[in-house]
């Protein structure tokens, strides 16, 4: 049978980024895209999907004879904060409605990304192994901590091919991330290249765990290409990537631009920073799937400038 392949959330960070990856590996005709609205520059299938409907799911589902989701869609950390009995219902609702339609349809592969952000007070700060202990502080980490349990129970309770990686911040020219906590290692580099200063809301010390979108999206095939039985992690991986501050990746613009000014008014997202990992150690994706992250902060800050320089010339 052929893989036909659901993006929900196609429209985000991550899930605009993977979905043309997608169509490269399975050609356009067998992945169908779908967030809350229809992107107009959007080349492809596309299908409108509201994921708190469980009965739009199915339909999509049926319709196109999906045998692989990808479920994207979430309200991040820093944006969940402001209404958080919404942000639980919104991420779980959407999690359960993904998980029950691929059990009741036999769907072969499923995604669900976690995040760094399940981790809290509880797990060491550096190199956080996988299996720390998880006390989040935010709706969002909450959500993901739970999900990534379901995600483990599905799997074992109905032997559904739940897969799941904790993302650090991606960091990629390709889109913009909305709502989270690492945002910010992304605005600093469109800042910099549109020649404007910086207003940076963590401190110049909070180093965070990140990732360039390239690394991110080869986890996420790599992840789902791996044999089965290699999986043994089934609530979700850690993966590293690059571990840096605002004042490391500051230092790392002014190479190219030594008159970047960088100012920092630290709000609510720094106490979300100050409980998040610094570093990640992630020995069993290395071991399980042949995870090894390719870009520092050095090409990561060299691509970027390249690439948004080219999208503001
Ligand atoms: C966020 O900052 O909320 C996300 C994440 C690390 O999951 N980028």
């Amino acid at each position: 049978m052929d893989t036909k392949v659901l993006v929900i959330g196609a429209n985000g960070q991550l899930g605009s980024v993977l979905t043309k990856e997608l169509q490269k590996k399975y050609t356009i005709e067998n992945v169908i895209a779908s967030d809350l609205e229809q992107r107009e520059s959007y080349k492809g299938i596309f299908e409108v999907i509201d994921a708190t409907n469980q009965q739009r799911i199915q339909e999509v589902v049926e319709r196109y004879k999906i045998t692989q989701i990808y479920h994207l869609a979430a309200i991040l950390s820093a944006k969940g904060e402001e209404n958080p009995l919404a942000t639980w219902d919104i991420n779980m609702k959407t999690l359960f409605n993904v998980l029950e339609v691929s059990r009741k349809n036999q769907i072969e592969k499923v995604f669900f990304p976690s995040s760094i952000a399940v981790f809290g007070e509880g797990a060491p700060l550096i190199n956080t192994p996988n299996d720390a202990y998880l006390n989040p502080a935010t709706v969002y980490g909450m959500s993901k901590a739970s999900g990534e349990n379901w995600a483990q129970y599905y799997f074992l309770k109905y032997g559904l091919d739940v897969r799941s990686i904790r993302y650090p911040g991606v960091i990629g020219y390709q889109s913009l991330p909305g709502g989270g906590t690492t945002d910010y290692a992304v605005d600093i580099y469109h800042k910099a290249v549109k020649e404007e200063g910086f207003s940076c809301f963590l401190k110049e010390d909070a180093t965070l765990p990140m990732i360039f979108m390239e690394d991110a999206i080869r986890a996420t095939l790599e992840l789902m290409d791996a044999p089965k039985e290699n999986i043994t992690v089934r609530t979700s991986y850690n993966i590293a990537g690059v571990s840096f501050s605002p004042e490391e990746i500051t230092a790392e613009i002014r190479k190219l631009y030594p008159d970047f000014k960088v100012t920092y008014e630290p709000d609510f997202r720094q106490e979300i920073a100050a409980r998040w990992p610094k570093s990640i150690e992630d020995t069993a994706a290395r071991k399980d799937w042949g995870w090894q992250a390719n870009y520092d902060l050095k090409s990561i800050t060299e691509i970027m400038i390249q690439k948004l320089q080219q999208k503001y010339k």
